[in-house]
C-alpha cells in the first residue's frame, strides 16, 4: 500500500490550530506551541520528509509546529545527534551509523548483510531488542528513539561500463560513503576503496568524477537524480538500511503524558507509512533507472556477502558487540 503524503492534512490541522489560537484556551493556543526543528541531509521530497511533514507534522500539530530544516541546511550531516543532546535541536533522522559513534554497541546495526528484508528489521526494532537498544541511547546520550523506518536497501551505483561480479571487481574503486569508520568500514567490506564526501555533495562528486560511485537505496538515487551522471546500479544489496527517528528528551520531558503519547503514536504512523511507500517504490524502481540507460544488473551477492561477514566478524567493531545479541538478531521473526 503506498500512502500519499498530501499536504490537505497539514492545512487542515494548521487551520484548526489557528482557530484555537484565537480563542486562546489554554495549551492549544499558538504562541504555547512548542516548534520541534528537525535536521537532515534530505530533501524535501525525499519520502521520509515528505511523511514526516505531513502525517507526524499534523498528529502533534495542536500542540508542537513542526519545522523541518532539508539538505543540511540546519546542522551538518552526522552532528545532528550532539546538537539534540545539547539542547540545540529537537529532532532528526538518524542512523546506526550515526549512533555507534557515540555508543559503540550500536555498530551491530552497521554490518552489511546482517538483517535479510524490512519485515526482519521491524522484527528486531519492534522487540525487546529495539527496547533495550533504545533504552542504551536514551541514557547514555539523553536522547530519545521514537520509531524506525525502512530506509530501503543499499546498492552500488557507479560511473563507467567495467562489469562488477564479485568484491574484488571493486579494487581501487573510489566509492563515496558517508564520513564515518562504520560507513568507511563498509565501503572496504565490498572491497573498495572508501572515500568520505557528504551527502550533499554526492551528485557534483559523481559529475565531475572526483568519485567513481556511490551507494544508496534506489528511492535516494532518483531523488537525488544519482542516475543523470552514473552508468550502472549493481544489485548487491549490501545493507537494508533504516533510520530513527531521534527527539530531544528535554523537549519530551516538557510535554504531558498524553502529549508524549500523541507524539509516539504519529512517529510511528509516519515511519510505518514511509516504510511502505519505499518497500513498494523499490519494487518498480528498476524500469525507471533502465528508461534512463542504466545497467542494472545483479552480481555475485553471495561473494559480496561472504567477504563482508568475514570481515566484519573479526572487526574491531564485534568487540564491542553485546553478548548473544547478533544470534538473537538472527532468530528474530
Ligand atoms: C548517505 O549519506 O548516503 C545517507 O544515505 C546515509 C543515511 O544514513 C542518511 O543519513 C541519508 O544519507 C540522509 O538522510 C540523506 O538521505
Amino acid at each position: 500500500m503506498t500512502i500519499q503524503f498530501g499536504r490537505r492534512a497539514i492545512i487542515g490541522a494548521a487551520t484548526v490550530a489557528l482557530l484555537a489560537g484565537l480563542a486562546v484556551t489554554g495549551p492549544a493556543a499558538a504562541q504555547d506551541k512548542i516548534t520541534l526543528r528537525m535536521s537532515t541531509p534530505a530533501s524535501e521530497t525525499d519520502f521520509r520528509s515528505q511523511g514526516l511533514a505531513t502525517i507526524f507534522a499534523d498528529g502533534v500539530s495542536e500542540f508542537a509546529t513542526y519545522e523541518p530544516h532539508y539538505n543540511d541546511s540546519l546542522f551538518k550531516q552526522g552532528t545532528e545527534l550532539v546538537a539534540i543532546a545539547r539542547d540545540n535541536l529537537e529532532m532528526s533522522i538518524t542512523s546506526a551509523q550515526e549512533l555507534a559513534k557515540l555508543i559503540p554497541e550500536w555498530s551491530i546495526f552497521t554490518a552489511g548483510y546482517l538483517m535479510r528484508d524490512a519485515a526482519h528489521q521491524r522484527a528486531v526494532f519492534e522487540g525487546d531488542i529495539g527496547k533495550e537498544m533504545y533504552q542504551l541511547v536514551e541514557d547514555k546520550l539523553g536522547v530519545k528513539l521514537l520509531s524506525v523506518m525502512y530506509f530501503g536497501t543499499r546498492q552500488l551505483n557507479l560511473r563507467g561500463d567495467k562489469k562488477i561480479n564479485t568484491p574484488e571487481d571493486m579494487a581501487g574503486v573510489k566509492l563515496r560513503m558517508p564520513g564515518t569508520d562504520a560507513w568507511q568500514f563498509l565501503g572496504r567490506a565490498l572491497g573498495a576503496n572508501p572515500t568520505p564526501m557528504a551527502f550533499t555533495e554526492v551528485y557534483t562528486g559523481l559529475q565531475t568524477g572526483t568519485i567513481d560511485g556511490q551507494d544508496n537505496p534506489l528511492p535516494t538515487d532518483k531523488d537525488r537524480k544519482f542516475y543523470e551522471v552514473t552508468d550502472q546500479i549493481v544489485l548487491t544489496g549490501h545493507l537494508v538500511d533504516m533510520n530513527f527517528l531521534a527527539f530531544s528528551k528535554s523537549a519530551w520531558d516538557g510535554l504531558t503524558p498524553e502529549q508524549q503519547q500523541t507524539v509516539q503514536e504519529s512517529a510511528q504512523r509516519a515511519s510505518l507509512a514511509i516504510s511502505e511507500t519505499i518497500l513498494d517504490n523499490e519494487a518498480k524502481i528498476v524500469e525507471f533507472f533502465r528508461s534512463e540507460g542504466l545497467d542494472v544488473y545483479t552480481p555475485d551477492v553471495d561473494a559480496f556477502r561472504s567477504k563482508a561477514q568475514a570481515m566484519y566478524l573479526e572487526s574491531d567493531f564485534s568487540k564491542d558487540w553485546p553478548e548473544g545479541l547478533l544470534e538473537r538478531i538472527n532468530a528474530a521473526k
